[in-house]
């Protein structure tokens, strides 16, 4: 079974806006990612992917692109981009792009043609009819908007500014690759492609995700441009089952290397319901079941697992299913130690690997997201209490993750010079941040780059099975297993003592958050105790 790169790999993803500001007016950018590649290298990670960076008037912070080969003016220009691919290279990080091929601006050279020129060929790259359907935007109210210049409605799935392409269209398709290839040109390590599963939609039968030529579509993609070169495809699939999951990953369909699948990150919100129902506690049997599926049914070799807690999209972790409070550092270091030993590729998002947590958002002008403020707008016409509203915005609202990364205890967090930037820095970075990390031994920041580590020498973290160990409802472990060795991970997802008493040699402690003997003495897990042993 032939290995890929990817597999010992560790994925740094970066928000540029909110990563490190070098020219003082308050928004992250390309010199900044580049002033911290020493920062990143100490980290260890084999890649970075970029949130988008291309031209952009940023009504979705730049998930609406006005030009894929140009770089937004906020972040710099294509020497900088240049800049960071050498500079990169020199410390063996690669570079992963962020894919938005849905949909584009509609500042888009192309859509402007089509708007304006209803006989253009740009005109059928995008998705036109007489009279709108019952579609929704995902981010509110209906998918069609009216044009008027030609009288007819245009769809999107996202914003207004964000029409979505016609993959139907041959012609456009081949843009697509030939502008994928100049930037495999240009020496980046792959594609994060997002809303992949949306680009064979069939919007007069109401399909959005999973259309029946999606796969034909990235197959295409897949000879036409990156196929050929040993890049890194991780496609983000909302709706994917492990069915779905292994038709992309599984290297005979000659796809992507992998997706990301969102069911954990479903149990942060009551079932079927809305992203803003949110759960108050996690529900540990569930998740447990989950990753049991998805770690058993993506064998070696039929497919491959991404393994998240965060994105830019999401609220941090550690305030959703961690210990804000006394347990911080060991609670995030439990999340980590269990996540990362699993099979599949660990990604990590800026500032897990210091612990950043959600911000204390009071109104919406502190607010930047789009969806969440489309949202409050909505609710608060629906006649919803803008207490309500708030509070969960607070637990679940995008901007969480967004907020400057915090590097030091200067003005700012180090983040910029700026008076204002252009979201909130979180008012706890005195205590959480990267220069505190740092200079302590015993922060989340080195356990993340143990497990960075690990994942780069241990063969086993990749090849061997997966077993999940019946235990008492807060206590997640399981078995890795090869023909020759097994390792045995156990994490206590709570705050209280839990019976831990499956019978195990120590050989040797691969890594933990607490002194080992505790737990083998007594049959305990402590709060939070995390550990990964290897075991005779
Ligand atoms: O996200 C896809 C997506 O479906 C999200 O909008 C998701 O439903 C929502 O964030 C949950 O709160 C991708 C990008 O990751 C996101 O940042 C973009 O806004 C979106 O596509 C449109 O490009
Ligand atoms: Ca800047």
């Amino acid at each position: 079974m032939q290995k890929n790169w990817w597999h010992k790999a560790t994925i740094y993803q970066i928000y540029p806006k909110s990563f490190m500001d070098k020219n003082g007016d308050g928004i992250g950018d390309l010199k900044g990612i580049t002033s911290k590649l020493d920062y990143l290298q100490k980290l260890g990670i084999t890649a970075l992917w970029l949130s988008p960076v291309y031209d952009s008037p940023m009504d979705d912070n730049g998930y609406d692109i006005a030009n894929y080969e140009a770089i937004a003016d906020i972040f710099g220009d294509m020497s900088d981009m240049d800049e960071l691919l050498v500079e990169a290279k020199k410390r063996d990080i690669r570079i992963i792009m962020d894919l938005v091929v849905n949909h584009t601006s509609d500042e888009h050279a192309w859509f402007i043609e089509a708007r304006e020129n209803p006989e253009s060929l740009e005109r059928d790259f995008y998705i036109w009819r007489d009279k709108p359907n019952e579609l929704v935007s995902i981010f509110g109210g209906s998918a069609w908007e009216y044009d008027e210049t030609s009288g007819q409605y245009y769809l999107h799935f996202f914003s207004k500014k964000q029409p979505d392409l016609n993959w139907e269209n041959p012609q456009l398709r081949q843009k697509v690759y030939d502008m994928m290839n100049f930037w495999i040109d240009k020496g980046i390590g792959g594609f994060r492609m997002d809303v992949i599963d949306m680009i064979g939609k069939i919007p007069d039968q109401l399909i959005d995700t999973n259309g029946p030529k999606l796969h034909d579509y990235i197959k295409e993609m897949n000879q036409a441009s990156f196929g050929k070169h040993d890049l890194l495809t991780v496609g983000e699939t909302w709706g994917a089952t492990p069915e779905i999951a292994k038709q992309y990953s599984n290297p005979d369909n000659q796809e992507l290397s992998m997706v990301f699948q969102f069911e954990h990150i479903g149990l942060q919100h009551k079932p079927d319901s809305p992203k803003w129902e949110y759960e108050k506690e996690l529900d540990v049997s569930a998740l447990k079941a989950m990753f049991n599926k998805w770690q058993t049914e993506l064998e070696l070799g039929q497919g491959w697992n991404s393994l998240f807690w965060n994105n830019h999209d999401l609220p941090r972790v550690l305030s959703m299913w961690g210990d804000t409070g006394v347990y911080r550092e060991k609670s995030a270091k439990a999340l980590a130690i269990l996540l990362h030993l699993m099979r599949g590729t660990p990604y990590i998002y800026q500032g897990e690997e210091i612990g950043m947590t959600n911000y204390p958002f009071k109104t919406l002008e502190e607010l930047n997201d789009i969806e969440s403020l489309n949202y409050a707008k909505e609710a608060l016409e629906k006649g919803a209490s803008i207490e309500v509203i708030m509070d969960q915005i607070r637990q679940v609202g995008r901007d969480n993750a967004r907020t400057p990364m915090q590097w030091d205890t200067s003005k700012n967090a180090g983040f910029s010079i700026s008076d204002k930037t252009w979201l909130s820095v979180n008012p706890n970075y005195k205590d959480i941040n990267v220069e505190s990390a740092l200079a302590n031994p015993e922060s989340i920041f080195y356990t993340y780059q143990k497990l960075v580590e690990l994942r780069k020498t241990q063969d086993w973290l990749v090849d061997a099975d997966f077993e999940l160990l019946e235990t008492t409802d807060k206590v997640f472990a399981y078995i890795r297993k090869t023909k020759d060795s097994s390792y045995l991970i156990a994490v206590n997802l709570s705050d209280q003592e839990q019976i831990f008493d499956y019978n195990f040699d120590v050989e040797e402690v691969v890594i933990s958050n607490t002194e080992l003997e505790p737990i083998t003495d007594q049959g305990k897990l402590q709060a939070w105790d995390a550990i990964c042993v290897k075991v005779k």
